[in-house]
């Protein structure tokens, strides 16, 4: 039976040349969801893996703007609307240089499981730009905003595609964004999350995701009796999720000891405080600077082009981008004593990494589980949007909180009844997988 997963695999690679991060993303999912086509045939009987990994429908357009010397600019956006088997389409929006078809994929066909952990009604769906916001004036960005939009209100809406924030998109893009829908189509609706408090966002959105991963790691750690008391942790990035998986950490009692960004990294070993968080937030989402400035204005060490995972540490949460995480990068964690790692960003480590992690037994809490809590709140901003309500900071921290019990839960359960307890990663695949299958089965041939 698992020859149709291999055979699928091949056609996948086969079919979507060029695309190696969606490879890679459908390569991890297949393989730990093999026991489960042994175990429940009607799976392959209704070509569930030929469907799930072809996109329901792909968007590319082209979004012209006028930079502020004149200049007209030519980017390229993409839309891909994974899976709607268990929901409207939802997920984020990415605005970085290195933006592509592939790589939208893989985060759509991520977003699809992801979305089905949360428990929550939502299906899988990615977008972005290769426009890179850095070195943009606001009225840039704006401009871009505006274009991007004017292409992509056609496709999206309440009740039919929700986007969001990711890499390069935060509370300024959304709002952009947000002004140019309304525009068009003169409506007021939930058609973007991640929206600012006055005009609709919900609290703790835009902690939700760097809290949701270490209320993953904590949960992992409580299997073992253990918490993150007094625990050294390394950060990677120094985004949005970066900055609210330290302040998280701070609050529980650990150590959070780096922070980095694509130029290098910064080593505070006495850890980053709140107070030294709130230069962080200060510098990196209103002055827009570069985090080398971190260890000028605290005289700590700045590593120029590298990466965090050589400091010493029992903890890691990679939250910055894909495949910032090798296999030797892994083995060199492992060596220095790290025992837990929770993905805050998608999918930042390699098939080897996760390999090792798996090998040694770490607690490692795979991105889809782990970083869950950023589109569950985004569900949750949705749900308060459609009912004219809004909640306070304790309801939505509360609810975010038991989603991410309940996702370490059916991970757990799930790797525990496939014979692996505590293969998080078996565990993940396994029950986001299940629900999505069972739903498009239900729905009949499409
Ligand atoms: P931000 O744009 O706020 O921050 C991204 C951070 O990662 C920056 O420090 C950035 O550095 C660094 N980074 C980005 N690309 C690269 C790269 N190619 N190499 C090295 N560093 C890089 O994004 P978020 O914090 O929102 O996103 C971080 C990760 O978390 C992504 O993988 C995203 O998909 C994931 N995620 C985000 C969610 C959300 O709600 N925002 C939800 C779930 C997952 P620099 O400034 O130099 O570019
Ligand atoms: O990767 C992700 O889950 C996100 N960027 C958040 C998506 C969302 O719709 O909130």
């Amino acid at each position: 039976m698992s020859d149709y997963v291999e055979r699928v695999y091949e056609q996948v690679v086969e079919k979507n040349q060029a695309q190696p991060e969606f490879h890679q993303a459908v390569k991890e999912v297949l393989d730990s969801i093999k026991p489960v086509f042994e175990k429940e045939p009607k799976f392959e009987r209704h070509k569930i893996l030929e469907r799930i990994t072809e996109p329901e429908r792909v968007i590319i357009f082209r979004v012209p703007w006028v930079s502020d010397n004149g200049e007209i600019q030519v980017n390229r956006g993409i839309r891909v609307q994974f899976n709607s088997a268990i929901g409207a389409y939802k997920g984020g929006l990415r605005f970085h240089p290195s933006v592509n078809l592939g790589i939208i994929k893989f985060l759509g066909f991520e977003q699809t499981f992801k979305n089905s952990l949360t428990g929550l009604s939502m299906g899988g769906a990615k977008g972005g730009s290769d426009f890179d916001p850095k070195g943009k004036s606001d009225n840039e960005v704006m401009r871009f905003c505006q274009s991007f939009m004017t292409e992509l209100y056609r496709y999206i809406g309440g009740r039919m595609d929700v986007p969001a924030g990711d890499i390069g998109v935060g509370a300024r893009e959304i709002g952009y964004l947000f002004g140019q829908w309304k525009k068009i189509t003169q409506r007021f609706e939930p058609v973007l999350t991640g929206k600012s408090l006055e005009y609709g966002g919900s609290l703790v959105r835009p902690e939700a995701t760097g809290y949701g991963s270490v209320y993953f790691a904590k949960e992992m750690l409580k299997t073992k009796n253990d918490d993150l008391k007094g625990k050294t942790c390394l950060v990677s990035g120094s985004g949005n999720v970066a900055q609210y998986t330290t302040e998280k950490v701070v609050d529980l009692g650990g150590k959070v000891v780096t922070l980095s960004d694509s130029n290098g990294y910064i080593h505070d070993p006495d850890g980053i405080t709140r107070e030294k968080l709130a230069y962080v937030l200060e510098l990196k989402n209103v002055r827009r600077g570069r985090i080398k400035e971190y260890a000028e204005e605290f005289g700590v060490e700045y590593h120029p082009g590298g990466q965090p995972w050589e400091i010493p540490a029992e903890v890691a949460f990679p939250s910055a981008t894909q495949n910032e995480i090798d296999g030797d990068e892994a083995k060199l964690l492992v060596d220095n004593g790290c025992f837990v790692v929770s993905e805050g960003a998608n999918m930042p480590s390699t098939i080897e990494a996760i390999d090792v992690f798996l090998e040694n037994k770490v607690l490692f809490g795979p991105s889809k589980a782990a970083n869950a809590g950023g589109v569950a709140t985004s569900g949750l901003e949705m749900a308060q949007n459609f009912s004219f309500d809004s909640w306070n900071r304790e309801k939505v921290d509360q609810r975010l909180h038991r989603i991410m019990i309940s996702i370490h839960k059916m991970a757990y359960e799930a790797s525990k009844e496939y014979g692996e307890p505590g293969n998080y990663v078996l565990g993940a695949n396994i029950a986001g997988f299940k629900k999505v299958a069972n739903a498009m089965i239900f729905q009949g041939h499409w």
